[in-house]
């Protein structure tokens, strides 16, 4: 062993030596943003961050800022915006780092904003009946469309004998992919989460519902939560309607947004996402004989050839398949959906029309 001094007595805890985060810090202020702006505007104008979406519009949070917006679509949790402070206008909304979208649930055929400006999806699967590979792939394909890079967290493994099977499984999805297997109540949370729960970083969890992403986010904000109570009295109408998302400050500044369950979710516009999941199956289909192969009966198919030498399971190649197609025809729905919407007219609709016997 070798011999080292403790010399941690002689000198103040360094952290404390660190400037306390400032307003817009804490909510997740980072050089990406700050290069929107300038000196000049900021004279003038003020950046605020959504920090909850609520059916009577957005609550936005600045530095002594703290108010809710009119509705507006375009909008959603993390959205970074220059107000101008004295009219509460919104000027312009700052170019996002990251935007996560889904096809809405029901049959309107529009686009759901998730939330913007994440750094970091935990993606909350359960060692028990919610776990589910399929499942963990959709959401991790609409990370890596969002390029962002996501993490799986296996919750409840204390409720198994041996949770590594779950584990091994979770693990195979994609090597660019952690998987973090843990008992989201007590310490753990904390101390597993470290590497992506930094300051200024904002990361959201994202899972079925009863997976435990409450009691994560609740793990990591150690009780604390953003401030809220600046809002005036006549302001706060919409303060005790069901939120849907909520971002909010862990002790050290780093912003955690918990979401509800998704009962389903649908993808669409991530073909590039689902490319990234499935590179082994992507760079297979370049060498394919046909440049249109569908790896079912072709000949000079490189991916049957992969399938027969046992080096992709043809389980995963099914499920690539389905969410190809799930891509394609929502994607078309929506694109179709926003061509009426525009009014663009008979030819729009022809050329995105859903292609139903695409596979
Ligand atoms: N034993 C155990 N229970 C957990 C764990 N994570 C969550 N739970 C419980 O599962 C239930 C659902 O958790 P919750 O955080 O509300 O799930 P959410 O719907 O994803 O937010 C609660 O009763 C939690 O206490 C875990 O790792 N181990
Ligand atoms: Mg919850
Ligand atoms: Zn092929």
């Amino acid at each position: 062993m070798t011999m080292s001094r403790d010399y941690s007595n002689l000198f103040p805890d360094v952290t404390l030596l660190k400037p306390p985060l400032s307003a817009l810090d804490a909510l997740g202020w980072q050089p990406f943003f700050a290069q929107q702006t300038n000196v000049d505007e900021l004279l003038e104008r003020a950046p605020a961050r959504i920090i909850e979406v609520h059916r009577s519009g957005p609550h936005v949070l600045g530095d002594k800022i703290d108010l809710m917006l009119p509705p507006r679509a375009d909008l959603t949790v993390g959205d970074w915006l220059i107000l101008d402070p004295v009219t509460k206008e919104i000027h312009r909304v700052l170019e996002r780092k990251s935007l996560l979208k889904r096809p809405a649930p029901g049959t309107e055929r529009k686009e759901q904003l998730i939330a913007a400006n994440i750094d970091t999806v935990f993606v909350v699967t359960s060692c028990n009946d919610d776990f589910n590979v399929a499942r963990l792939e959709r959401y991790i394909a609409l990370a890596f469309e969002a390029q962002i890079i996501p993490v799986i967290i296996l919750t409840k493994t204390d409720m198994v004998a041996d949770p590594q099977p779950y584990i091994d499984q979770a693990s195979s999805i994609s090597d660019q992919v952690t998987c973090v297997a843990l008992d989201a109540r007590g310490e753990e949370p904390k101390a597993k989460l470290a590497d992506w729960c930094k300051p200024r970083a904002t990361v959201a969890f994202l899972g079925s519902s009863g997976v435990g992403k409450s009691t994560l986010s609740n793990a990591l904000l150690e009780g604390q939560s953003i401030a809220t109570q600046g809002i005036r009295e006549d302001d706060a109408r919409g303060r005790h309607t069901t939120t849907r998302r909520e971002l909010h400050t862990m002790p050290n500044g780093c912003l955690v947004l918990d979401t509800p369950g998704m009962r389903e979710l649908q993808l669409a516009h991530v073909a590039s996402g689902i490319e990234d999941l499935f590179s082994d199956i992507s760079e297979l289909s370049a060498q394919c004989k046909f440049n249109d192969c569908s790896h079912e009966t072709e000949p000079g198919c490189a991916v049957l050839v992969a399938i027969d030498q046992g080096a992709v399971d043809p389980a995963r190649l099914g499920r690539w398949r389905k969410l190809m197609a799930e891509d394609a025809f929502n994607s078309a729905s929506l694109s179709e959906r926003r061509a009426k919407d525009k009014a663009f007219g008979k030819m729009v609709r022809a050329v995105t029309k859903p292609k139903k016997n695409r596979r």
